[in-house]
């Protein structure tokens, strides 16, 4: 999509730290992290938001968590446990409208999230 900052990174016009990339996957950290271990994972084709996910378009989402339970058994930070959110739309704190998934580890993290 044209005007998505998230598919500029897909595509290399925007720098970003990889952490992992497959043919439909792409993994990166945030540029704001929150904890030690703060990642974004991304579908490479546009999704905008988690409420677009379809029948059509939901096989990657299944594979976002492979990859994501794969990154936990390689990362020593992951290891006694991690979170994954995707926030949904601007109310939820959504503010790059190509769908993503934090996935934070490496500290405490407390619950209910605010
Ligand atoms: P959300 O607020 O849930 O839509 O999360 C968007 C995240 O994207 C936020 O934690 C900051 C991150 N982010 C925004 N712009 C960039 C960027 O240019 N590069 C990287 N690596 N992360 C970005």
């Amino acid at each position: 999509m044209a005007d998505c900052l998230f598919c500029k990174i897909v595509a290399g016009e925007i720098p970003s730290k990889k952490i992992y990339e497959d043919e439909t996957v792409y993994v990166f950290e945030d540029i704001a992290p929150t904890a030690p271990v703060h990642y974004l994972v991304i579908p490479k084709a546009h999704i905008s938001k988690l409420s677009d996910v379809t029948a059509e378009n939901s096989a990657v989402i299944s594979h976002i968590y492979e990859v994501i339970a794969k990154l936990s058994k390689e990362n020593e930070a992951m290891k006694d446990g991690f979170r994954v959110v995707s926030n949904c739309g601007e109310s939820a704190g959504q503010s790059v409208f190509h769908i993503h998934f934090h996935l934070l580890a490496g500290r405490p993290l407390t619950w209910p999230a605010g």
